[in-house]
């Protein structure tokens, strides 16, 4: 079965002196009732990280001051052609103060303290690579939402 992809951005916002990370619980959509970062497809025309901004605007009400690339995520799911090609990105500087939107209700979530339970089930695979601030490239096969066949991730020098 011959895969094609659609390119994607998440972005985590971090307070590293206070050891948080903002999430946002999902209102709607693909992946709704799970807390995750902002992010969404990348539109055309537009680059990957110009993706990850006006969204993270859209969804949080937060403007990104830097960019920082973290990893990158395959998923494929079992029987679905379509392969997401999900760029992971963290913010650690911004201007704004969260608000809720149509998509996501934001809420702070100390790093010791993530609900994982709450989350896509790839998640804390990956999460602490973020936290370590180590790139990272995965790949995750599902069964349906919630089960993961397969997986591999590790550590890269580059994401390219
Ligand atoms: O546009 P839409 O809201 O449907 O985009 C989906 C968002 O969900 C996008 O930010 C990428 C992200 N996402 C997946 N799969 C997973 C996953 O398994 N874990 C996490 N944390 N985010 C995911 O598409």
């Amino acid at each position: 079965m011959s895969l094609r992809s659609k390119l994607l951005t998440l972005v985590l916002v971090r307070d590293v002196t206070r050891s948080r990370v903002l999430l946002g619980l999902k209102k709607r959509g693909f992946g709704a009732g799970k807390w995750n970062g902002f992010g969404g497809k990348v539109e055309p025309g537009e680059t990957v990280e110009e993706g990850a901004r006006r969204e993270l605007l859209e969804e949080s009400g937060l403007c990104a001051q830097e960019l920082l690339p973290a990893g990158r995520i395959e998923f494929e799911f079992e029987g679905d052609p379509c392969l997401l090609d999900v760029h992971v990105f963290t913010v650690e500087k911004f201007s704004g103060e969260p608000q809720e939107t149509e998509e996501m209700r934001p809420a702070w979530y100390q790093e010791a303290d993530i609900p994982f339970d709450k989350m896509w089930v790839d998640d804390i695979h990956w999460f602490p690579f973020v936290v370590e601030r180590k790139l990272f490239r995965g790949r995750f096969l599902f069964q349906g939402h919630d089960t993961i066949l397969k997986h591999s991730l590790q550590a890269v020098d580059s994401l390219t």
